[in-house]
């Protein structure tokens, strides 16, 4: 073990140890900003972990930057001296001579890891703001769903690395030199023609709002307030277990029945749950899978993850053929909301309007897919981020915490089962699928409902299950995070395995950790674990846990749908992709 001191604390050090760690472990705080401990990177831009070593055999006092300097025996490490202090605040200011000032008009106000530096350093003046420069910094609004500000930028590089290593979709890119040394997407391309696929797994690890999703919290209350509409609203599988952490809550609370009644408080007519189409999705693709496996078409992926279906499209287009016809929970809701609600309700379908609120920032490219909409208007009118939908509560001056827990009561489409609501984690559709798909060949259900042998947080998971009748055993995959994705759908494309069956969720985690739910401040998916177990939880607790035993699904196929993958229903639930 290696020994020094810092501030005069004994401290003992592992080898390859940095300066930074070594603190850290030793509870004393040292500042950073690019540097992100659960992704391993330290690129070392920003300049704020600046210590003071002295080395007293050569009586040398040096300023480093701890968190790529490693430990040496008998080091002495200052960390608050005034000269340290300086450079740290000298540091923000030059972060801040090249970045915006309109801090209260910014997504990231009082959540914002720059300004929480400003703050640790005293920050009080910005002598070299140089504005025209700023100001001439590139703003990328070309896609749907994510934002690019480059004057909110400070190069932390962060999002580089996360697309690079964790998704494999390697879209963004430094490039010029000096000042204008820049993240901008490969290829200089916008963001809406690169090769992104609109995971959001950068905006979660970016320190500000250089970052985030197209915002349309006023488009929603525009809707929401216009006497002349229906607002139907409906929310995700994942987001009423991660939703509560935006208001304080801890991590994995299950806030949906705060959620239902605050959509009501704020004038929202309908509210659906998104868990009632997971449930239907399960019928319309488990009786195209078993049509497949009947014509050896294999292996059938999921495709209700849109980042999944966007990677698809824009990385491996000769997969396509593969990939389940079936509409995601979100689109048949909204679908169904335009179709079979107002059939049911006697309203006019065109003053419906669908705002869905997502875990997701890809969920926005869906909606605005033109083979999602009637005549010209989208199914899903608009989408929230899990982020946007509490900024716009906070609008509303409505405090989650504080809100009376209430029930859905729409008698058509809010009704769920276990296997819908576990829908929100990697593994949850195909454990869902499954119990369906053995009911429906055998003709009872499984004996032992909870397929623990799908479940796990290993990036690819495999394993057979046995489904009786002439199918037998079927051989099945997960995959969550694109990188994982990337191989497996290599070994599809290379003839190397055979599954039949493959679900592909594009975080990491799956939907509890969408790129558009809760950013945590110097941590990547650190809420997983505690969100997942309140979605099996949910499935644990619900009286009915298969998707075809659910009452509200069984009404709408006999009253509406007539029967899974009838004309009708594969008119209306089904969709194609685009290479
Ligand atoms: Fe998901 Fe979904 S499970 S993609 O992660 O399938 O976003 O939660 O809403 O549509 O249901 C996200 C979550 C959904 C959809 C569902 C699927
Ligand atoms: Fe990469 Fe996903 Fe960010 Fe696009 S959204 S740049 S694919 S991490």
């Amino acid at each position: 073990t290696i020994s020094l001191t810092i501030n005069g604390k004994e401290c003992l050090a592992y080898e390859n140890e940095t300066l930074l760690t070594c603190a850290r472990r030793h509870d004393i705080y040292v500042p950073t900003l690019c540097e992100l401990d659960d992704i391993n990177h330290t690129p070392g831009t920003c300049r704020v972990c600046v210590v003071e070593i002295h080395q007293a055999c050569k009586d040398k006092h040096q300023i480093v930057t701890s968190c790529n300097t490693p430990v040496r025996n008998g080091m002495e490490v200052l960390t608050r001296t005034k000269k340290v202090r300086n450079m740290q605040k000298l540091q923000v200011e030059l972060l801040m001579a090249d970045h915006l000032q309109d801090c209260a008009t910014c997504s990231r106000h009082g959540d914002c890891e720059l300004q929480d530096l400003a703050q640790f350093v005293g920050l009080k003046e910005n002598r070299y703001f140089n504005r025209q420069l700023t100001e001439s910094r590139e703003v990328d609004d070309s896609s749907p769903s994510i934002i690019r500000d480059m004057r909110r930028c400070v190069r932390c590089q962060r999002c580089v690395a996360v697309c690079r290593n964790y998704q494999g979709v390697d879209a963004l890119v430094m490039s010029g030199t000096g000042i204008d040394r820049l993240v901008s997407l490969r290829d200089g391309l916008d963001q809406l023609n690169s090769t992104c696929v609109s995971c959001g797994q950068c905006v979660l690890v970016c320190p500000t709002g250089a970052l985030g999703e197209r915002d349309e919290i006023d488009k929603a209350l525009d809707f929401i307030c216009d006497p002349e509409l229906t607002t139907v609203i409906q929310f995700a599988p994942a987001v009423r277990v991660a939703f509560g952490e935006e208001f304080g809550m801890p991590a994995g609370t299950n806030v949906e029945g705060q959620m239902i009644s605050a959509c009501r408080k704020i004038g929202v007519d309908i509210i659906l749950d998104t868990n009632f189409a997971a449930d239907v999705v399960i019928m319309e693709e488990g009786i195209e899978l078993l049509n497949r496996l009947k014509s050896g078409t294999k292996p059938t992926f999921t495709s209700c993850c849109p980042a999944w279906v966007n990677f698809a499209e824009i990385h491996y287009p000769d997969i396509l053929p593969l990939l389940s016809s079936t509409k995601s929970p979100q689109q048949v809701l909204s679908t169904l909301s335009k179709t079979y609600l107002p059939e049911k309700m006697g309203i006019s379908p065109d003053k419906i309007r669908v705002i869905s609120i997502m875990p997701c920032t890809a969920k926005k490219d869906e909606a605005v897919r033109p083979q999602l909409s009637q005549d010209g208007r989208p199914d899903t009118d608009v989408v929230l981020t899990t982020r946007e939908f509490a900024r716009l509560l906070r609008r509303e001056g409505i405090d989650l915490k504080h809100i009376e827990p209430s029930s859905f009561d729409d008698p058509y489409m809010s009704e769920y089962s276990g296997a819908g609501a576990i829908f929100g984690t990697t593994g949850g559709v195909m454990e869902a699928a499954i119990r369906t798909l053995y009911a429906v060949i055998n003709d009872k259900e499984l004996d032992e409902i909870e397929l623990t042998q799908l479940r796990g947080f290993e990036g690819v998971r495999s394993a057979t299950v046995d489904l009786g009748g002439p199918f037998g055993k079927v051989k099945v995959a997960m995959c969550h995070g694109l990188s994982e994705t990337r191989t497996i759908v290599e070994t599809i494309l290379n003839r190397e395995t055979d599954f039949d069956f493959i679900e592909i969720m594009a975080c990491p985690g799956g939907c509890v950790d969408g790129g558009g739910s809760l950013r945590s401040k110097k941590s990547y998916l650190p809420q997983a674990q505690a969100r997942r177990e309140t979605i099996y939880n949910v499935d644990r607790t619900t009286k009915v846990r298969q998707s075809h035993n659910n009452e509200q699904v069984k009404s709408l196929y006999k009253d509406f749908l007539e029967a899974p993958n009838s004309e009708k229903a594969r008119h209306l639930l089904h969709t194609h992709y685009s290479d």
